[in-house]
């Protein structure tokens, strides 16, 4: 093998010239890559020896895209247009050979080929969409041409990865190869092509599956209505969109420099900036400096959870789900029957989706066994207690588990505010005491917060960090504090909405705006669908907040028809002239004289404070790291991941703009709005929340 460049060699095997990639982790594009595929398909080009190039990649993955790291950067190196270029013209065969993910950048150099062979368990796709990006490297020209348009537009604007056998059979992949023999594989292919003197076949001469969606631009009007919910906000679908018309409508070396010129736009944004912050952030989580990745972890192999209330049954789902047997416990056996009945329901209603079988649904539940007593815990290697919110109430069980459960096992409370430390107190094992703190519906949201107590041993960090993912969570290290870093920062927003409408703004005003701003819903829409009544009591209710009058009034939310909208009876919520009557009535007695509130200061009253709260946060080392905050809030509060996060959204505007506006609120309305001395040094020295020096949860 000769060497091209650090990163790429060319060897011949017979009469096959094998250009390998071997740049780890991922084959990522960089500019030595690029060199390298440039100068080897020029060199095995011009060899008299080489009849065919199989290019190939070392590792785990073909290439897995453009080097996200060299984005914004200057570039350098061989472009990616002049390497692809050289593929595409290579005077014989070129074969890619495709094993892991060709993603991207990687797909659409795969894309350039002649001809593309891979392993059955290989897959490819367009993910750009997912960095608030298009294709720029004619994805969105090339695989319209090979798969049709419709394909092409789900393809290009979900991101989804397709498998070996679907890209055969859509016309992207010529051949499956044995899976293991990649190398042999495509090198028999391509002497099969040497053999039938097969064409030099390229992508941009195929026509046929673009000429017939020519002049039927209700296909794309089609796809933009049926998606037009999931594309809410952002800017690239429809950029992709558009790059798959042109393809359609426009001559392909312009469509390919329109495309071209859209991605370098896209690139500049700052949705774009804030996924792919969002992509390393996602993959930063997982790190946390003090626990090494080698830190022994604790086999679980049977979980316990206390409560088959909403939040027990889901949290149980997805331990059922995963495979892992679970014991569920509950007070009165009229509960938990309930609760097993609605965790079989939500597994059907998915068979009936067709996103399950029946068979699944039995297996999932032939894990589960339900009980009356804590005893059956005993075997359990994880306890998960979820019971009513109450200090008292959590002590007593884990005095008993402390008893019950076999030493070595993790005891965790799912408590969403509560001392976890105080929790641990009670019990001889605090080091094996850990909060987990799922989300609301348990089974389908993604965040798990890990919350750390002061003497939570390392292993058992490890083990729940790792058991987050193997549920399909992401799970996210932070400390014991009042709501830990979720509720804590939510309390922030829900005060000053709460505000707003006594000052002047009405609920729809400020749902609205947080709703256009990204969110799935504003904070009173939230709190109909959660229902008014979560703590409140008809015995020491004295009207003393709207939300009181509400509940009183049997106004509790959309379960009762009514909260702080009416609802009609589909659900479809409606401002109230009842509720906007109350609100006045309350703000005239309170002496509040109320006034214009502008769109702008209810999305700064709303989210600056909470910026700020993260400040605290990672001031107070109660996150390890600002994307971690962010994390929380795009996997557990639906924040617009376009925004990138509160933390990143700061960044955005301008930390200086933020403590400035914390300034003039705190001037004008008190302590609710005093900057934290982290963000204000932080915008003083001009720097961001990256730059903090923080603890470690
Ligand atoms: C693009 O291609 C634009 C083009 O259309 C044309 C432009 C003109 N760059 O995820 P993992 C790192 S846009 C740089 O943990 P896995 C990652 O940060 C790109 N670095 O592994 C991590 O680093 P660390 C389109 C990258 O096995 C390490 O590799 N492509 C890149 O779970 C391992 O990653 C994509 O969007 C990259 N492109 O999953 C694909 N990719 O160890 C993005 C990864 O320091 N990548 N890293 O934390 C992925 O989806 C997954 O990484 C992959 C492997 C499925 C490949």
């Amino acid at each position: 093998m000769a060497a091209i460049n650090s990163v790429t060699d060319l060897s011949l095997d017979g009469d096959i010239a094998v250009l390998t990639v071997n740049s780890p982790p991922v084959n990522a594009l960089s500019a030595a890559v690029r060199d390298g595929i440039k100068e080897g398909m020029e060199k095995a080009g011009a060899d008299p020896n080489a009849k065919a190039i199989v290019l190939i990649c070392d590792g785990r993955t073909f290439i897995a895209g453009a080097d996200i790291t060299e984005f914004g950067k200057p570039p350098s190196g061989a472009s990616l247009p002049a390497t692809q270029a050289a593929i595409e013209n290579a005077p014989k065969p070129v074969i890619a050979a495709i094993h892991g993910t060709a993603l991207g950048g990687g797909f659409e150099i795969a894309l350039m080929a002649h001809y593309r062979v891979a392993v059955p368990s290989a897959k490819v796709g367009l993910p750009e969409i997912k960095l608030g990006l298009i294709p720029g490297a004619g994805g969105t020209i090339r695989l319209p041409r090979l798969v049709g348009v419709e394909k092409a537009l789900d393809m290009i604007t979900s991101g989804t990865q397709i498998g070996a056998k679907e890209a055969q059979a859509s016309g992207i992949i010529d051949e499956i190869v044995e899976e293991g023999k990649l190398r042999e594989g495509a090198l028999a292919f391509a002497r099969k092509v040497i053999a039938e003197k097969r064409p030099l076949k390229k992508i941009r001469d195929q026509n046929a599956k673009i000429e017939a969606a020519r002049g039927r631009s209700e296909i794309f009007d089609n796809f933009r209505k049926a998606n037009a919910r999931k594309f809410r906000g952002f800017e690239a679908p429809e950029q992709a969109i558009k790059s798959v018309e042109n393809a359609v409508n426009m001559p392909f070396d312009e469509a390919m420099k329109t495309e071209r010129q859209m991605f370098l736009d896209l690139l500049k944004t700052n949705q774009s900036a804030a996924q792919r912050y969002v992509f390393f952030a996602e993959r930063q989580v997982t790190k946390i400096p003090d626990v090494p990745d080698d830190t022994p972890t604790i086999p679980i192999k049977r979980v316990g959870v206390i409560g088959a209330g909403t939040m027990g049954g889901g949290i149980s789902m997805n331990f059922l789900s995963a495979g892992i047997p679970v014991t569920i416990v509950e007070m009165k056996q009229d509960a938990l029957d309930r609760g097993m009945k609605v965790m079989r329901g939500n597994y059907e209603n998915t068979a009936k989706k067709g996103r399950m079988t029946q068979g699944d649904v039995e297996t999932r539940m032939g894990l589960l066994s339900g009980t009356l007593e804590l005893e059956k815990l005993a075997d359990c290697d994880l306890v998960i207690e979820a019971v009513f919110e109450n200090m008292d109430i959590k002590k007593d069980i884990f005095r008993k588990l402390d008893g019950i459960v076999k030493q070595g096992a993790i005891l965790a409370t799912n408590t969403s505010y509560l001392n976890v430390d105080e929790i641990a107190s009670v019990t001889k094992r605090p080091e094996f005491v850990i909060g987990l703190h799922f989300f609301s519906p348990a089974n389908v949201m993604r965040l798990l917060e890990i919350v750390r107590g002061d003497k939570t041993s390392k292993s058992v960090i490890a083990t729940c960090m790792q058991l987050a993912r193997k549920i399909g969570k992401i799970g996210v290290l932070v400390g014991v504090c009042h709501g830990f870093v979720g509720n804590r920062m939510l309390a922030q927003r829900q005060r000053e909405a709460q505000k707003l409408i006594l000052e002047g703004a009405m609920p729809w005003d400020v749902d609205r705006v947080l709703y256009d701003f990204g969110m799935p819903m504003g904070p009173f829409a939230m709190s109909d669908l959660a229902g008014l009544d979560i703590g409140w009591s008809k015995q020491t209710s004295s009207s003393s907040t709207i939300r009181e009058i509400l509940c009183e009034m049997d106004r509790r939310g959309q379960k009762t028809g009514a909260g702080f909208y009416d609802y009609d009876e589909n659900r479809r919520a409606k401002p109230s002239p009842v509720v906007e009557k109350i609100i006045l009535d309350f703000a005239q007695k309170k002496g509040v004289n109320r006034r214009k509130i502008s769109d702008d200061e209810i999305l700064e009253r709303c989210i600056y404070p909470m910026i700020n709260e993260g400040a605290k946060i990672l001031e107070e080392g109660k996150a390890i790291r600002a994307s971690d905050i962010d994390i929380v809030w795009i996997n557990g509060y639906g924040w617009p991941v376009y925004r990138g996060g509160p933390m990143f959204y700061g960044e955005t505007i301008g930390l200086d703009k933020v403590l400035a506006k914390m300034k003039e609120f705190e001037g004008k309305m008190g302590d609710d709005f005093k900057p934290s001395p982290l963000l204000a040094k932080l915008a003083g020295e001009g720097k961001g929340f990256k730059d903090a020096k923080v603890g470690a949860g």
